[in-house]
């Protein structure tokens, strides 16, 4: 298998690039490995190489190389994970990766489960046009806290769950015969939750920089970064993705409708169309609280998710008519130069 094929190219890959970049200049496919502000490490049919260049590309992308080394530009995304920039008050979207097949939500089993991020993180992976899988770590250690398999597999409501150890190598073989050759599983997770033992598991060496490294000598080891694609071989591929903690959603009302879809069909029998489901008479919310067919928490949950989102769109409706302001500003500017320089021009001779 060549480098390319490692990092997931298929003949279906292959015919996407022949349609979307038929040439003349003949473009070579590339996959973006790892995208740091500008530099790009790809994999190609010449092995992996560094590329300079200022194309927004992400990790995952597949990228067209033109001669010269050049990008020409990308195929069009199947899947696209993002997230809001965290304390960027212009709240610019953050892609964490291209191409993602399958979406690993990790939820470690040394602690409780946080049935809040559960939900918030499969929002999001709905939303990026991945599948998402719940995938549960340090199973060794599962005896300390009762119950969090049952719930989570409860809460996780269809989706599926592998349960792994990195110390003991249990549930590899599921997990990677899970993914299917050319295709990407991202993992997606807080910090520590074991998600660079998993990989390095996976691949059967140490590349990926556990938290253990990482304190003691890590020197002389190659220690891959997060969002970098790290290949199993086989012609699938794993990423992982920086310690994700109090993940901001990104225009994510698709993936909040998948994972809450049981609340809002709840609002169809709400008896005025536009209730709030606060105090309204014969809202179908506030009576599944009371009947305990609705948690509350879960409730309030959903309510957090949905008001991070219209806050989002209020700023973006609010940048965007700033932006139509200065520009009609600057149509009215150029307007009156215009005119201006029609004057001058009469006036001149
Ligand atoms: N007992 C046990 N510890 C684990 C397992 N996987 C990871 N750890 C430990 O959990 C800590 C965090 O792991 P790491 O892979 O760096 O987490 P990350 O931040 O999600 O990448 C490290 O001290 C690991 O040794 C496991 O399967 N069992
Ligand atoms: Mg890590
Ligand atoms: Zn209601």
């Amino acid at each position: 298998m060549n480098t390319l094929e490692q990092y997931g190219f298929t003949d279906r890959i292959g015919g996407l690039f022949s349609f979307h970049f038929p040439g003349p200049p003949l473009a070579e496919p590339a996959r973006v490995i790892r995208a740091d502000r500008g530099r790009l490490l790809v994999a190609s049919r010449r092995g992996i190489v560094h590329l300079d260049d200022g194309m927004p590309l992400v990790t995952g992308d597949w990228a067209a190389i033109g001669p010269g080394g050049t990008v020409l530009g990308c195929l069009p995304r199947s899947s696209l994970l993002q997230r809001k920039r965290a304390y960027d008050p212009l709240s610019e979207a953050q892609a964490l990766g291209a191409n993602i097949d399958l979406l690993g939500v990790v939820v470690p089993l040394d602690r409780p489960l946080s049935a809040n991020r559960l939900e918030r993180t499969l929002v999001a992976a709905w939303d990026s046009g991945s599948i998402p899988l719940v995938i549960l770590t340090k199973a060794d250690l599962s005896t300390r806290f009762d119950g969090v398999v049952a719930e989570t597999v409860q809460r996780a409501r269809g989706v599926e769950v592998f349960t792994t150890s990195a110390e003991d190598l249990d549930g590899l073989e599921d997990l990677r015969g899970r993914i299917g050759t050319g295709q990407t599983l991202a993992l997606l997770g807080p910090s520590g939750a074991g998600k660079s033992s998993l990989i390095n598991a996976l691949v059967g060496d140490h590349r990926q920089g556990t938290g253990e490294v990482r304190a003691g000598d890590g020197r002389g080891r190659h220690t891959t970064t997060a969002r970098e694609l790290v290949p199993l071989g086989d012609g699938s591929v794993v990423m992982d993705t920086p310690g994700l903690r109090g993940f901001a959603l990104w225009d994510a009302e698709a993936g909040l409708s998948e994972v809450f879809g049981d609340v809002e069909e709840l609002f169809d029998d709400c008896r005025f169309r536009d209730c709030a489901h606060d105090r309204e008479p014969g809202c179908a919310v506030q009576a599944a609280l009371v009947a305990g067919t609705l948690e509350e928490r879960r409730w309030l949950s959903y309510r957090k998710m949905e008001r991070e989102l219209a806050s989002l769109h209020r700023r973006q409706d609010a940048a965007g008519q700033r932006r139509h302001a200065r520009s009609f500003q600057r149509v009215a500017r150029d307007a009156v130069l215009a005119k201006d320089h029609r004057n001058r021009f009469r006036e001149a001779p």
